[in-house]
């Protein structure tokens, strides 16, 4: 058989069978892809939403078996806070890197309008950081700590009435962005009867709102049967404990009361089991895939039409990534170009307009010298006038004192006749 040219298929040809002769190996892909994956280790993200005092991190405990040691918060928060902390865990040879996120004060405040921002701006701002490093020349997604989050553990009050507004709103904000399992809190609250009915109507308000939950996957066939009847379950009523109780000869989580126990792990006590049957054994990878493909490919989308890029033009032709970013070079260096020649055509209305304000002034100047000049020129002409008749004066002055000089020799009695008389 000619060897197939790889890099250029032909186009025409369609895909044939062939039959192997012999073992070739590639049968292992999938072994090699568990080892590759087993060797990175995975990496998950739940977030729990649900007021003060619901049971979020005695949940969590009770999940992953473990103390996560996390100190019970007030009821006092002024506004909503999100806490991620990241564990380590490791069960036989398998590493998982869970990140824990808690919604801090979550309807605490008497203005519950806005406790959905912080948890829409915290998922929002994983997918952004995220998206930066899937925008980096030299992007590292292999050792990058994806926190975006997969999950998002709704807990719904027990009261048995229903939904309250916040959460509608909430859940609401954010069934594009994230998987949103609602799961009823503190189940050991209410009633079997009461129960069935708190479910029904909490799915039924659900639907009539247009809130997508996340559904367990049914397309897998190896998953398709359990998934399916899970799906009808939800939401799971659950319970946690940090308690342990015998049981037989073994140790379980439960809650003891004085008219009896309630077992966390007794599927006919709560849906804890199922729940953790789902989140974790059946569809965790599914929920990181959906995060990846469907939220965080929305999210992407969005951002880089924001951003002006797009796959087709307004022509509805298509358009590569290079190509709107020319279009978007050319523009922008135009409109520097634009600018500059603004800038410079108002340069030069600003030089003829100081021009013509110095000309002013020198004329200005001018006019004032001419002025004072004249004024100086009449000035000097009349000092000059006056000096000459001070000049006549004084010569006049003289004339008369020597012409008196001489009439005193002359007259002399005369004059002290005079003064006599007086
Ligand atoms: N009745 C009942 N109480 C619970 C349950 N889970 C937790 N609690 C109790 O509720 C209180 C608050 O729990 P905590 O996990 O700190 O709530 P968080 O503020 O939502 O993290 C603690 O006293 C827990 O023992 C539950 O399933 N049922
Ligand atoms: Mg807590």
């Amino acid at each position: 058989m000619a060897p197939v040219d790889v890099e250029n298929p032909p186009v025409e040809e369609k895909m044939r069978n062939l039959q192997l002769s012999g073992h070739v190996g590639f049968d292992s892909l999938p072994d090699q892809l568990v080892s590759k994956s087993v060797q990175n280790g995975f990496i998950f993200n739940i977030m729990c939403i649900g007021e003060t005092g619901l049971g979020k991190s005695t949940l969590m405990d009770s999940l992953f078996n473990t103390n996560f040691e996390s100190s019970p918060s007030p009821h006092t928060l002024p506004t909503v806070k999100l806490k991620a902390q990241t564990f380590e865990l490791q069960e036989s040879n398998v590493r998982l890197k869970l990140t824990i996120v808690d919604t801090v004060g979550y309807g605490d405040q008497i203005n519950k309008e806005d406790s959905f921002k912080a948890v829409v701006d915290y998922i929002d701002n994983q997918f952004e950081n995220y998206l930066q490093e899937e925008l980096k020349i030299k992007r590292s997604l292999s050792a990058y700590h994806d926190s975006r989050t997969h999950v998002c553990l709704y807990f719904i009050c027990p009261t048995g009435h229903g939904l309250k507004s916040i959460d509608l709103v909430c859940m609401k904000k954010l069934d594009q962005k994230v998987n949103i399992i609602p799961i009823i809190a503190k189940a050991d609250t209410i009633s079997k009867t009461e129960l069935q009915k708190f479910k029904s109507k909490i799915i039924a308000e659900l639907q009539n709102n247009g809130v997508n939950i996340y559904e367990f996957p049914v397309d897998d066939e190896s998953v398709s049967e359990v998934n399916t009847s899970m799906n009808s379950h939800i939401p799971f009523a659950v319970i946690g404990s940090t308690d342990f109780v015998r049981v037989g000869n073994k140790m379980m989580r439960a809650r003891q009361y004085p008219w009896g126990t309630v077992q966390v792990e007794n599927e006919s006590h709560c849906d804890f089991v199922k729940l953790r049957e789902m989140l974790i054994r059946t569809n965790m990878e599914d929920m990181r895939e959906k995060t990846h493909c469907k939220h965080y490919e929305l999210y992407r989308k969005k951002r880089l039409e924001q951003m002006g890029f797009s796959d087709v033009d307004a022509d509805n032709k298509p358009v590569s990534f290079q190509q709107t970013f020319e279009t978007k070079r050319t523009n922008h260096l135009q409109e520097l170009q634009q600018k500059e020649d603004e800038m410079r055509q108002m340069f030069v209305v600003r030089v003829k307009e100081k021009e013509s304000e110095l000309k002013e002034a020198e004329k200005d100047l001018h006019a004032k010298f001419d002025r004072l000049k004249k004024d100086h020129t009449d000035e000097k002409k009349k000092i000059e006038e006056q000096r000459k008749k001070l000049e006549d004066d004084l010569i006049e002055f003289n004339r008369r004192k020597s012409q008196y000089q001489q009439m005193g020799t002359s007259h002399h009695t005369l004059t002290l006749g005079k003064s006599k008389k007086k």
